[in-house]
């Protein structure tokens, strides 16, 4: 899906603000059409923003159910004749959306964009009023997972993954403008040929558009300089002496997608930046631009305080200091597609991403282990189902529809620790692995395994093409003795390697308070988490097929109430204000070694 731009065919406004808003645990506002008056009884909210924490009330932090959102917006009187595209860059979990009294679109999924033209509803220069129903309900057909319970106080969320259930509109929202003749799609794929020495960037590129009579592209520089032009929808541009993308080099073409009516007059204007890259994986190898890639950094979450997950450009651009700060070349989307400007940034960085869609939590093993879940079989007719696949499977689908052209993405994460040592669950994945592989055939694609499917035991790794593994020896098992720790996971990580793929540690760490100290190896002090983090780097450095190391987590984030977590989880380098552990000066010793 295309991003909202200003070009010269296109116009966008964003309705970022302050909106009205109102709880609705009881749902009766859809029946009672709460879309068609101004919202009675509202109270002012920030978009963007998690609902959550930003009002001083248990109400509104532990909602479940429905929360209503309203603005009106007045479209600029210059977008007569003009297609008017209303679009949502997220709605945690779902929503549907209101112009004035007219049901305009539904979405369901909390990470994706959603947009509908409005253009037949609004007029140009007139003020109109938008409304959307957010609604944060986890079931057995979400993705990801929860069981919403009836109890004699009120209804409870209950949820398998360790991240608060922040919902709201936590991104922005927009009003935009094309013609009624526009590009509705690009996709890009690069290429790298070498011949007796001489670089060529490929980039294959493919458009879909509605009206209009022919396809111009043109490919620019950095300094804005044409590279390279292409006639038709579909084509190759070639890019002799090409400057190319790579991990800590960020470097960025343009290419102006324009469509043109008979006579050869610009319709419309798109910029589609392109990073040219190649991903392959080759043995236990992981290669950028043909070179071996290690990948160092963290697993994420978009959490910071009073925000909950909203978009923020401050932290966005303050996080990806702390990860130069720290020698981090890449990060995961831990547990969800994160804000499109993230990715952005992400590509201008040089900064590596692994994708992950919101499978988190289908795990009732360990749902009943660490989250307090009930007696739960994970995948079944009455839990995660046929249908929940194919909500699954749409979030692929937005996934890669959303962020198939961007170069930081190297690899798509499908799900974060399923049960995988089981037939059910093998049975499952097989399908959204193969999904995957046809929406995306230009990138590896894995799962992250947890350690209750150890090796040997695991059903799923097998369909992946890198091994990602989630790992906590010295933390949950082996809790404090950081010798047997060791001599575990270095028994288990060898098994791995006989897989012959490259693998990459995606998760290991320990919770550590700040402040707390201890001449011992003691659990929860900076010393142990410092400890335990060189222990598993010996771990690693002994392991050939090893390519990558991912501290979980950035930062301390938040988590729903329970007696494992003391104001959320503290497995963070930096504090949930961004401030370094022991542990992040010690990572940015071995990260930043050979700088
Ligand atoms: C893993 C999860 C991650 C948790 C982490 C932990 O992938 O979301 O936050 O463990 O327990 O199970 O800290």
């Amino acid at each position: 899906m295309l991003r909202p731009q200003d070009t010269t065919t296109r116009e966008r406004k964003a309705l970022d603000g302050i909106w009205d808003f109102r709880l609705d645990a009881a749902g009766e506002g859809r029946a009672a059409g709460w879309f068609a008056a101004p919202l009675a009884d509202a109270t002012a909210m920030p978009v963007p923003a998690s609902y959550n924490d930003v009002l001083a009330d248990a109400a509104v932090r532990d909602h479940v159910g429905d929360a209503w959102y309203q603005t009106t917006v007045r479209v600029p009187r210059g977008w007569a004749d003009r297609r008017v595209v209303l679009r949502f860059d997220s709605a945690t979990h779902r929503a549907v959306v209101w112009v004035g009294d007219s049901e305009v679109m539904s979405h369901e999924g909390g990470y994706t964009p959603f947009e509908v033209d409005v253009s037949s509803i609004v007029q140009p220069g007139e003020e109109v009023r938008v409304t959307a129903v957010v609604n944060n309900e986890l079931s057995f057909q979400t993705v990801p997972p929860g069981v919403v319970e009836d109890t004699p106080h009120g209804r409870r969320q209950r949820y398998f993954h360790d991240f608060f259930n922040y919902a709201g509109l936590h991104r922005s929202v927009w009003l935009y403008a094309t013609a009624p003749e526009h590009v509705t799609d690009v996709r890009v794929v690069t290429d790298i040929r070498t011949a007796a020495g001489d670089v060529t960037g490929v980039v294959r590129y493919d458009v879909e558009h509605e009206g209009g009579a022919s396809v111009r592209v043109t490919l620019r520089d950095a300094d804005g300089a044409v590279v390279a032009t292409g006639e038709g929808a579909h084509g190759e541009l070639e890019v002799p002496g090409a400057h190319l993308w790579a991990p800590g080099e960020g470097y960025l073409y343009e290419a102006d997608v324009e469509l043109l009516d008979g006579s050869g007059t610009t319709l419309d204007s798109y910029l589609q930046t392109v990073g040219i890259r190649t991903v392959e994986v080759r043995g236990t190898q992981f290669l950028i631009n043909g070179e071996p890639f290690y990948f160092t950094g963290f697993g994420k979450h978009e959490d910071s305080p009073v925000r909950g997950k909203a978009h923020d450009d401050v932290h966005l651009v303050n996080d990806f200091a702390l990860l130069d700060w720290i020698g981090a070349n890449s990060f995961r989307t831990s547990h969800y597609p994160y804000a499109d400007e993230v990715y952005d940034f992400a590509d201008r960085e040089g900064v590596v991403v692994i994708d992950e869609v919101a499978a988190v939590g289908q795990n009732m093993g360990l749902a009943g282990g660490i989250f307090g879940g009930q007696n739960y079989t994970t995948f079944s007719p009455e839990t995660i189902n046929d249908a929940s696949r194919e909500v699954h499977a749409q979030a692929i689908r937005e996934l890669v529809a959303r962020d198939k052209n961007h170069p930081s993405v190297v690899l798509w994460s499908i799900a974060n620790e399923p049960e995988s040592d089981t037939d059910a669950s093998r049975e499952y994945f097989e399908p959204l692995f193969a999904l995957t592989r046809e929406l995306d055939p230009t990138r590896p694609v894995g799962f992250v395994n947890v350690m209750l499917a150890p090796h040997g035991r695991c059903q799923v790794s097998e369909l992946g093409d890198v091994l990602m593994l989630n790992r906590y020896y010295g933390w949950y098992v082996n809790t404090g003795d950081l010798v047997a720790a060791e001599a575990a996971w270095r028994t288990e990580l060898e098994g791995w390697a006989t897989e012959g793929k490259p693998i990459i540690i995606t998760e290991y760490g320990a919770d550590t308070m700040p402040g707390v100290h201890s001449v011992t190896p003691v659990p929860w002090t900076e010393e142990y988490q410092v400890e335990y983090l060189d222990m598993n780097h010996r771990v690693f450095d002994a392991v050939d097929a090893v390519v990558g190391e991912h501290v979980w987590n950035f930062a301390d984030f938040a988590t729903s109430s329970g007696v494992f977590r003391v104001d959320g989880n503290k497995k963070g380098a930096f504090t949930r204000d961004r401030r370094p552990k022991a542990a992040a000066h010690a990572l940015r010793r071995r990260w930043t070694r050979d700088r």
